[in-house]
Order: C-alpha cells, then sequence, then structure tokens
C-alpha cells in the first residue's frame, strides 16, 4: 500500500462558485468586505511566506519558537498516533511537533491547495519512512469528513488562523472540531496575543509594503478568475487596530471615485473616494477568551504555552 493517499472533498468547481458567491455578496452591499481566504493564489502564497520573513511580522517566529521548545510536551500530553492538521500549508512549522510525537502512525495534511498537499508530503515521507500521510483536499471552514483514524488523535490548528473567523464563525468552526474528538484527542490551537498596538499595526503595515502587495492581490485574483478590471494602483492600503473589538482589519481603501466592471458577474461596482472595503479580521487573544471559547465549544484549555516575549499562544484544549 502507497504511504500516500489524496482524498478530494472539494467538489470541481467549488471554489470557483464560493469565490463568485463571495465576491457578489461583498461588493453588493455596504460596507464592502471580502474574505481573507481568497489571498491565496500561487503569487499571494509567495507573498504570504515573505510576510513571514519579515521584521514587522513576529507571530510565525514566536509560534515556531513555542513548537521548537514545547514539543516534547505537547507530545507527551497527546500521545498521538493520527496528527490532523487544519490549514496544513507547507507543513513547515509542523515538522518539529513531528519530529517529537514518537508513536505517530498517520499524519493527516487539511488544505485547500493539492499543491502545497503534494509538496508537503513529499518532503515528510523522504525524511520520515514508516509514516503514511492522508491528504484531505478540503476547506476545513466547511463540515469535516475525515477517514477512519488511529488514536489518540491531535487536531493541530495553527498559525493565529483561527483570528480570521468572526466570533460566530469561531462558535461554529471550534464545535465541528469539538465534533471530531473523540475521548483521549486533543486540539493544539495557535493564536496570536493582544499587545501593544503600535507592534500589532506595523505587523500588518510594513516598511518593505509587501502587506501591502498581499492585500492588494485579492484585487488580481478578482481580475483574473471573474474577468474584473481592478487597478491595485487605485487602492491604498490599511491596516488598523479596533480596540473594542480587539482584532487587526486590513482594508483596501479607493484613492478616487471610481467603478468596476466584474463580467463573470454581470456586475458594475462603484466605489467613492475613501470607501473601504474590509479585506482581513486579524482577531488577537487573550487566555480568558481562549478558555471561554473552548468551553462554549465543549472542550477544556489544559496547557498554555507562550513564546518568551508572550506575543503567542499556543493551547491544549481536550474534549
Ligand atoms: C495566516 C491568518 C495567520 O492574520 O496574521 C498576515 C494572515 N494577513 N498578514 C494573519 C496575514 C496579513 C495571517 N494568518
Amino acid at each position: 500500500m502507497s504511504p500516500f493517499q489524496l482524498t478530494r472533498t472539494l467538489p470541481e468547481h467549488a471554489t470557483e462558485a464560493a469565490l463568485r458567491a463571495d465576491v457578489l455578496q461583498g461588493l453588493t452591499r455596504g460596507p464592502k468586505t471580502l474574505p481573507p481566504k481568497w489571498f491565496y493564489d500561487a503569487r499571494g502564497s509567495e507573498l504570504f511566506d515573505e510576510i513571514t520573513a519579515l521584521p514587522e511580522y513576529y507571530p510565525t517566529r514566536a509560534e515556531r519558537e513555542i513548537l521548537l521548545t514545547r514539543s516534547p510536551e505537547i507530545a507527551a500530553a497527546s500521545g498521538a498516533r493520527t496528527l490532523i492538521e487544519l490549514g496544513s500549508g507547507s507543513s513547515d512549522k509542523t515538522r518539529h511537533l513531528l519530529d517529537e510525537l514518537t508513536g505517530l502512525e498517520l499524519y493527516v495534511p487539511v488544505d485547500v491547495s493539492e499543491s502545497a498537499l503534494r509538496g508537503a508530503a513529499g518532503a515528510l515521507l523522504a525524511e520520515r519512512p514508516g509514516l503514511r500521510v492522508h491528504a484531505l483536499l478540503a476547506d476545513f471552514t466547511a463540515a469535516l469528513d475525515l477517514p477512519a483514524t488511529p488514536g489518540p488523535r491531535l487536531v493541530a490548528f495553527l498559525g493565529g488562523t483561527i483570528g480570521n473567523l468572526l466570533p460566530p464563525e469561531r462558535a461554529v468552526f471550534l464545535a465541528s472540531v469539538r465534533a471530531l474528538l473523540a475521548p483521549g484527542d486533543a486540539l493544539l490551537l495557535g493564536t496570536d496575543l493582544v499587545k501593544d498596538e503600535s507592534v500589532l499595526v506595523r505587523a500588518y503595515d510594513d516598511t518593505a509594503g509587501v502587506t501591502a502587495a498581499f492585500n492588494k492581490n485579492v484585487l488580481s485574483v478578482i481580475n483574473r478568475e471573474l474577468g474584473a478590471d481592478f487597478d491595485p494602483a487605485d487602492f491604498g492600503h490599511v491596516a488598523r487596530w479596533d480596540r473594542e473589538e480587539e482584532w487587526i482589519e486590513m482594508r483596501l481603501r479607493a484613492r478616487r471615485a471610481l467603478t468596476v466592471k466584474i463580467p463573470e458577474l454581470d456586475l458594475v461596482v462603484h466605489f467613492a473616494a475613501g470607501e473601504e472595503v474590509r479585506t482581513e479580521v486579524s482577531a488577537k487573544f487573550r487566555q480568558e477568551r481562549v478558555r471561554t471559547e473552548l468551553g462554549c465549544a465543549g472542550m477544556e484549555l489544559r496547557h498554555w504555552w507562550t513564546d518568551g516575549e508572550g506575543r503567542f499562544a499556543l493551547s491544549l484544549a481536550t474534549a
């Protein structure tokens, strides 16, 4: 039996249909919004990788530091035979964890990018003979249909990506994760933490302009996929800290009044000068909120690890 298997739970054209629906909904009512998942075509994924290396963007390094120092404890606490990783991408940081999970038999990366899944699996299998990889091409925010896997299971959701979900979406998502857990299984959750506003804003508005390019990339995606005629130069990059909600918002701000055609949707969209489109929410957490939201979803926070500077946290929760 091949140690690699890929299951496609995304219907063909599902992505296209979802993009059309999101753009139609997001740009035809005010205030305008676009969901952050459309940043990540090949170019956007490259730009995100560049972001993770920026001096201002601390979350990736902070989380890596925690994984490097705490993976033995995480492995001991979970004793996992199956590691399920939601939004696995390149599976880069996961390596530290895989190195310590000595009893691991099966790795289940879940991602919407087939190339990322194949690339990550190829690299891992070369290093870990005996490991099986069952990749799932799936949207982890949709209902997850997991293959039967040996327990105990560790479900990992790293990078702070949970912060991209709005509170009601997080509640639904955490409940669906809870439904995956049998007794003895655990969730490993990465969350960026509330901190000084200037540090947060700089992380989302770097001096090299990489985050601005990443933000505007969503317009290029809509141009290519839906035939639109956005000129990214017509929009400015905005990163703002919302102190009530405790989240960073990224927005695109029209530099002048303009009209954009989106032929595939039979749509013409007007922007007033200065009008903003919200393209991302990146929520920042405190331990109490993480504990409460896990609790509401039927999970209990068992461990809380942060980096040396207290910027980012990994939580281990059980059902
Ligand atoms: C991949 C969702 C964790 O919110 O910090 C980086 C995406 N946006 N810079 C984040 C992102 C702008 C990132 N996540």
